[in-house]
C-alpha cells in the first residue's frame, strides 16, 4: 500500500477555518459578481480586465473565451460572458510575473513543496527556461538553443515512437494542425490528449451509432427544444452560459430533466448572467422541472428504463414511436426492442437507484415532447461503460426520431474551448487511413501509419522506458492524468520533458532528466507575425468554427506564439523537412490554406471563417447521412453493467469545484455546494457516515482498491454530509487523481475511471 501524497507538498500553509452550509441562492447573480471582483483584484487586472471582457466572444474581432466550449450567442449579444470565463481570462491577464529572478531564487526541490495554487500564483512565465541539474534550478535559455536541444534529443531516439506529444484542448486549430503535422512527419501518432480523459467515450459512441463522432445539435436547437435532458454535468460551474439556455427554455414552457447524483446549482434557479435588470432585482428563473438523483454509473439503466416505458406505450399508442423515421433511417430496432422488453423493472430500479415511478415520469416527459435534446458531460463518460451509455442516449433519441430536426439531437458539452477542434484537426492517436492519405497528399509528407499511444498508455510507456520524451502542448499532465504517483514516476523516467505553458505548474517540477519550460502567448494577447497581427480559430462544442484575435500587449516581449514554437521545434527536429514551417508562421492564412486542402469540411477556410460567427462544420448525421456500415443510424444492445457497489464500498466520483479550472485552483471555496476553505473533503450520504461512525467534518482515510487489487490512500480528508445517493461519494479533482489507478481505464473508451473509484472510508 502506498501513501499517495506525492508529488506536490501541501506546503507550509496554516489551515483556515472551513465551513459548510446549504446553498439557497440562485446560480450566477450577485455571488458571481462578488467572486469575479475578488479574482480581478487579486490579479491586479481590474481596468484591463474589464476592457478585455467587453471584447470577449464578440463577433467582430474579439477573442474566444478560453473558459469553456459553449458556443457564442447567435443574436450578436454584446456581453456574452460568465463568471468563470471572466475569472479564467483574469487568470491569464494577471500583472504578476515569474521571470528569471524568480527562478534564480528557488530550487526546483523547494518549488516542489509549494501548493499548486501558489505555483500558478507567481504569474505569467516570461522567457524559455532549461533545467540545470548542477544548481537544481531553471535558468534562462535562448529560444534557438531550446529548439536545438529538443531537436537533438528527438533525433537521437531509436524510433520516433519513443516520443509522445500531448495536447491540452485550448490549442488553436492552426497550432493543432502544425503540431500533428510535426509529430506525423517526425514519424509517430503518439498524440495523447485531454480528450482521452474527457469525451473519448462520446466520440466513439457517436461515431459507431451515427458515423460522425460529434453532437448534432446547435444553439438553435437548444432554443427550440420542448424537452431537455441534462446528464452528468455541473453546468452552473463548468458551462455557465448553458444557464441562459436553461432559463430561456423554462420560460417558454420546455421540460428540463436533470440527471445527476447531486442536485447541482443549474438544477435549481438561476439569475441569467447578462440580465443586469434581473440581477438588480434578484429575480431568478427556475431551471429544472424534474431532478433524478441517479446512482453513479446508473444512467444506462435509467435511459433503458425510459426506452422500455416508451416501447410499452407504443403497444397501445402508435404515435409513441416515430415509425417512419425508424423504418427509413435506423438499423437494429428489433434487437433493441427485445432487449428492453427482456430487462426487468426491478433490475432497472436496482441499477439506476431510482424507482419505476420516477423512471416513468421521465419517460412521460420524453413521450410528450416532439423535440427532445439530450446533453451530457463527464458524469457519463468517465465510467467503464461510458460508450454504452452514450449509445443508449442515441437509442432513446432514435425511438422518436429526435435527430436531424430542429430542437432535437445529442449534444455533448465539451470541455476545453477547442478540444473538439483539436480532434477535427488531427489530434488523434488512431487516425483513419483516409485522414492520413489526405494529409500526405496536401502536405507532401509520408506520415506515420501505425496507431499511437493515448494518455493511459503514454503513462505506462514512460514508466517502462519505451517513451523517453514527453512534450506537453499546454495543460498540466502531472496533475490532470490519473494515478498521480505513477504519472510522476513516468515523467521522471523521461530523458526530456518539454512544456509549452503560460504559467508555472506541477508538470514543470515533476520533470525528466532534461527539462524545458517554453512560455507562450495567451489567447488574449496580440500575436504579431511578419504579415501583421494574426488571428487563430477554434471549434466550439456545437461545431462552429470562428476566429479569435487577442489584442493585449503580451505578458513579456520574449513570448512566442504556439505556432511559432511548434515551427521552431519542427525545424530543429526535421532539418531536411520540405514543410515551409517558417513561411506558415509568417501568416496563419497560409496554414489555413493548407488545412483547407487536408481536412474534411474546411474548404475555403479563410473566407468562411471570416463570416459573422464563423461557419458551422458540416455534421452529416444532422442531415440524416450516416457514415456507418449500414448507412443508417445504428441501435446498440449493450448488457446492463452491474454498478451496485459491494457492502462497505463507496463509489467515489471526482469533480471540479466552482472555483477551479481543471488543475488551476482559484480558491478553496465551492460556492454552489456551500463549502468554504476546504478542498481535502469527501462528500458522503449521512447514513453512510453514521454507519461508519464518522461525524460531520471528521477526518477520514480513503483507500481505493484498483481492479488489479492494488490500493491507494489519501489521509486526513474531511467527511462532509451531502445529499448524495447512498453508496456513493464525491470529491475534487485533481487531488483525488492520487486514487485513480492508471491501469483502471474503460475497456470501451480507454478513459480513466475518474467518476468510478471504489473506496473504503474510515475515521482517521
Ligand atoms: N469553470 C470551469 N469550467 C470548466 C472546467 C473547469 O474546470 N472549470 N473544465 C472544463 C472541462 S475540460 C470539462 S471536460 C468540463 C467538465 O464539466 P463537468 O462534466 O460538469 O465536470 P465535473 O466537475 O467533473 O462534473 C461532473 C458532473 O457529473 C456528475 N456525475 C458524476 N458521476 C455521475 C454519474 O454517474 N451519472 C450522472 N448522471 N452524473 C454524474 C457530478 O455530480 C457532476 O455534476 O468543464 C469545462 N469547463
Ligand atoms: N480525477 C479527475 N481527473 C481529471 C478529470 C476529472 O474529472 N477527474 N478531468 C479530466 C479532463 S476532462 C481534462 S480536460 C484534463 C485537463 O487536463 P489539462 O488540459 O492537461 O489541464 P489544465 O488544468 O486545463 O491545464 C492548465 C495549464 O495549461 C497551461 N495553459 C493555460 N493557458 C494556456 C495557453 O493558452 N497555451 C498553453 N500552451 N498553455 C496554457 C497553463 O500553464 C496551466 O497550468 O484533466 C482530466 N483529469
Ligand atoms: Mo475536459
Amino acid at each position: 500500500m502506498r501513501d499517495t501524497v506525492e508529488p506536490g507538498g501541501d506546503g507550509p500553509e496554516v489551515e483556515e477555518a472551513w465551513s459548510q452550509e446549504d446553498y439557497h441562492h440562485p446560480a450566477a447573480g450577485w455571488g458571481a459578481a462578488v467572486s469575479v471582483a475578488r479574482v480581478l483584484t487579486r490579479e491586479h487586472a481590474v481596468v484591463s480586465g474589464t476592457r478585455a471582457m467587453l471584447k470577449m466572444n464578440h463577433e467582430d474581432g474579439g477573442f474566444d473565451c478560453p473558459g469553456c466550449a459553449w458556443p457564442d450567442a447567435t443574436d450578436g449579444l454584446k456581453l456574452d460572458l460568465c463568471e468563470n470565463g471572466i475569472k479564467h481570462v483574469a487568470w491569464e491577464m494577471t500583472s504578476k510575473r515569474a521571470g528569471r529572478e524568480f527562478f534564480a531564487q528557488h530550487t526546483v526541490s523547494e518549488l516542489a513543496t509549494w501548493t499548486d495554487f501558489v505555483l500558478e500564483d507567481q504569474g505569467r512565465l516570461t522567457e524559455p527556461m532549461v533545467y540545470d541539474a548542477a544548481t537544481d534550478r531553471y535558468r534562462p535559455i535562448e529560444w534557438q538553443a531550446a529548439f536545438d536541444l529538443i531537436g537533438q534529443v528527438l533525433r537521437s531516439l531509436d524510433t520516433p515512437g519513443q516520443a509522445a506529444f500531448y495536447t491540452s484542448g485550448r490549442l488553436s486549430t492552426e497550432a493543432t494542425f502544425l503540431y500533428q503535422l510535426m509529430a506525423r512527419e517526425y514519424g509517430t501518432n503518439n498524440l495523447p490528449d485531454c480528450s482521452n480523459m474527457c469525451h473519448e467515450a462520446s466520440g466513439r459512441a457517436l461515431q459507431a451509432a451515427l458515423g460522425t463522432g460529434k453532437g448534432t445539435a446547435d444553439l438553435k436547437d437548444w432554443e427550440t427544444a420542448e424537452a431537455l435532458f441534462i446528464l452528468g454535468v455541473n453546468a452552473a460551474s463548468n458551462a455557465p452560459r448553458m444557464l441562459t439556455a436553461l432559463s430561456d427554455a423554462y420560460r417558454r414552457g420546455a421540460q428540463i430533466v436533470h440527471i445527476n447524483p447531486l442536485v447541482e446549482a443549474a438544477a435549481r434557479r438561476t439569475i441569467v448572467p447578462h440580465e443586469v435588470v434581473d440581477m438588480a432585482l434578484f429575480k431568478s428563473t427556475p431551471t429544472s422541472t424534474l431532478n433524478l438523483q441517479v446512482r453513479p454509473g446508473g444512467d444506462l439503466a435509467l435511459l433503458r428504463g425510459i426506452a422500455k416505458a416508451v416501447l410499452e406505450e407504443a403497444r397501445t399508442d402508435p404515435k409513441a414511436l416515430d415509425e417512419v423515421f425508424l423504418e427509413r433511417h435506423t438499423d437494429g430496432l428489433a434487437a433493441y426492442q427485445k432487449l428492453c422488453e427482456a430487462t426487468d423493472w426491478r433490475e432497472l430500479e436496482r441499477q439506476s437507484g431510482l424507482s419505476e415511478a420516477d423512471i416513468r415520469r421521465a419517460a412521460e416527459i420524453y413521450s410528450r415532447s416532439k423535440r427532445t435534446l439530450i446533453s451530457w458531460c463527464l458524469g457519463l463518460t468517465q465510467h467503464e461503460h461510458g460508450v454504452d451509455t452514450v449509445r443508449e442516449i442515441v437509442n432513446l433519441l432514435l425511438l422518436r426520431g429526435n435527430l436531424g430536426r430542429e430542437g432535437a439531437g445529442p449534444s455533448p458539452v465539451r470541455g476545453h474551448s477547442n478540444v473538439q477542434g483539436n480532434r477535427t484537426c488531427g489530434i488523434d492517436h488512431r487516425p483513419t487511413t483516409e485522414f492520413l492519405d489526405r494529409l500526405a497528399a496536401a502536405c507532401g509528407i509520408d506520415p506515420a501509419r501505425e496507431h499511437g499511444l493515448d494518455t493511459v498508455r503514454t503513462i505506462a510507456a514512460m514508466i517502462d522506458g519505451s517513451v523517453k520524451v514527453f512534450v506537453g502542448m499546454g495543460g498540466n499532465f502531472a496533475l490532470a492524468a490519473p494515478d498521480t504517483a505513477a504519472t510522476a514516476d513516468g515523467l521522471r523516467h523521461c530523458e526530456l520533458t518539454v512544456h509549452v505553458s503560460t504559467k508555472l505548474n506541477r508538470s514543470h517540477l515533476v520533470r525528466g532528466r532534461k527539462a524545458l519550460i517554453l512560455p507562450c502567448l495567451g489567447r488574449t494577447e496580440l500575436d504579431l507575425q511578419s504579415a501583421g497581427p494574426q488571428s487563430t480559430s477554434v471549434e466550439d462544442s456545437m461545431s462552429m468554427v470562428h476566429l479569435s484575435r487577442g489584442r493585449k500587449r503580451p505578458a513579456s516581449p520574449y513570448l512566442l506564439s504556439e505556432p511559432a514554437i511548434i515551427a521552431g521545434m519542427a525545424r530543429a527536429t526535421l532539418p531536411g523537412s520540405a514543410t515551409p514551417w517558417e513561411w506558415y508562421v509568417e501568416d496563419y492564412d497560409r496554414v489555413r490554406d493548407v488545412m483547407a486542402k487536408a481536412l474534411d469540411g474546411f474548404e475555403d477556410f479563410n473566407r468562411r471563417v471570416r463570416g459573422p460567427l464563423g461557419f458551422r462544420l458540416r455534421q452529416p448525421a444532422r442531415e440524416l447521412v450516416f457514415r456507418t456500415p449500414s448507412g443508417r443510424a445504428e441501435f446498440s444492445t449493450a448488457d446492463l453493467p452491474d454498478v451496485v457497489p459491494a457492502d462497505g464500498v463507496l463509489v467515489l466520483q471526482t469533480m471540479r469545484s466552482h472555483d477551479q479550472w481543471n488543475t488551476t485552483i482559484y480558491s478553496d471555496d465551492d460556492r454552489y455546494r456551500g463549502v468554504k476553505n476546504l478542498r481535502t473533503l469527501i462528500l458522503m450520504n449521512r447514513d453512510d457516515m453514521r454507519s461508519r461512525g464518522i461525524g460531520q467534518g471528521a477526518l477520514v482515510d480513503i483507500t481505493a482498491t484498483a481492479r488489479d487489487g492494488s490500493t491507494r490512500v489519501l489521509r486526513n480528508y474531511r467527511a462532509l454530509r451531502y445529499d448524495v445517493p447512498r453508496g456513493s461519494a464525491a470529491g475534487y479533482m485533481p487531488e483525488m487523481n492520487a486514487l485513480v489507478a492508471a491501469s483502471d481505464y474503460s475497456t470501451q473508451s480507454d478513459q480513466p475511471l475518474m467518476k468510478n473509484i471504489k473506496v473504503r472510508v474510515v475515521p482517521a
